[in-house]
């Protein structure tokens, strides 16, 4: 049984990952296609030990495509997810443009699986924001046990997180702060190189960054939505991993030993917490892998049940490809889409 996979915006950071993993992963595959914009019809990717060369999203034909893995932003997601569902194709889309829709499930397979099942009705699953899906991996498995009723999270996201053209600035920043040539500001609005950014999206009326309302909307659609949580979003200069130091409140005592034993046992976690100078992980060590770390585990002496702790995952994996693949693994492993050339 294999699945025809069709990956759109395949020239991207995440697009890339997503062909990756899904070699890596050995996702069984009888085609993958990738696809993108006129810009980039004929360009050559990756997959395994193969080269594939992109196809045009407008003139692509769904009909015999199992899976879509969109990666092309919320504007070609809102145009293409519903005519590619219609077609009984299932869209996993990285985007925000469905995941706050009651019809579209968003899933984080570690934490709620069970709810994919609901992707009938648009034959849409929504993937979360990057930050989003490395903290619901570290929350559930203490949830679980302690109920969480506050969460106070700050970040410390990558510039791959604002897409290639982010990375090359902060790439032609820091080369230009050495040679002392003029730094330019385009991608991010203030400079990035030896600096960091308050800002991450757009701002809202009452102050907070959409990032950071993500961060909330999403996490009690995805865990519970009677968790309260409040993000300030920082960017800094680090080219892969988003960093998160956060503070938990539970309902029920629950001690810094019986978090690191739970988290260890957690799907998707790997816990590093040696306290001794370096014994936590960086954003550096953790590009190119798959948890999600979790450092620094302490209690928080000033509430009455709360910890403390650090948490770090690559953002385009985790926080995009790796979870998009895991989405489309649920489905398969959980019998909830049969390929169509099986079917037929
Ligand atoms: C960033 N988290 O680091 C964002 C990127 O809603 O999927 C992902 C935005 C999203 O800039």
């Amino acid at each position: 049984m294999a699945y025809k996979v069709a990956i759109v915006g395949a020239t991207g950071n995440v697009g890339r990952e997503m062909l990756d993993i899904l070699a890596e992963r050995r996702f069984p595959v009888s085609e993958v296609v990738p696809l993108a914009s006129s810009r980039s019809i004929g360009v050559e990717v990756s997959f395994g030990d193969k080269t594939l060369k992109c196809r045009h999203l407008d003139t692509y034909d769904f009909s015999d495509t199992d899976i879509c893995l969109m990666s092309a932003g919320g504007s070609v997601s809102t145009q293409w997810s519903p005519k590619i569902g219609a077609q009984g194709c299932v869209v996993i889309d990285n985007s925000s443009a469905w995941r706050m829709d009651p019809d579209v499930p968003l899933i984080v397979p570690e934490v709620n699986a069970d709810a994919a099942a609901g992707f009938r009705k648009k034959n849409i699953i929504a993937n979360p924001n990057c930050s989003t899906a490395q903290l619901v991996v570290a929350l559930k498995p203490l949830h679980d046990k302690a109920k969480i009723t506050r969460v106070v999270v700050s970040t410390y996201q990558s510039v791959s997180g604002a897409g290639k053209d982010a990375m090359d600035e902060l790439f032609a920043q820091t080369r230009s702060v050495f040679v002392s040539d003029p730094v330019e500001a385009k991608k991010f609005p203030k400079r990035i190189a030896f600096n960091l950014i308050p800002q991450i999206d757009s701002f809202m009326e009452d102050g907070f960054t959409k990032e950071e309302w993500k961060m909330v909307a999403e996490t009690k659609k995805i865990l519970d939505p009677k968790i309260k949580l409040v993000a300030t979003c920082v960017r800094v200069p680090v080219f892969i991993s988003h960093s998160e130091a956060v503070n938990i409140e539970f309902e029920n005592p629950i001690s810094a030993d019986e978090a690191r034993d739970i988290l260890r046992e957690a799907p998707g976690v790997l816990v590093i917490d040696k306290r001794e100078p370096g014994g936590y992980i960086t954003p550096h060590e953790a590009a190119g892998e798959d948890a999600t770390y979790i450092s620094r585990i302490r209690e928080d002496p000033t509430v009455d049940n709360g910890l403390v702790l650090w948490c770090v995952s690559d953002n385009l994996r985790k926080g995009a490809a790796l979870n998009a693949v895991q989405i489309a693994e649920v489905l398969m492993n959980r019998k909830l889409l049969t390929p169509k050339k099986a079917a037929a």
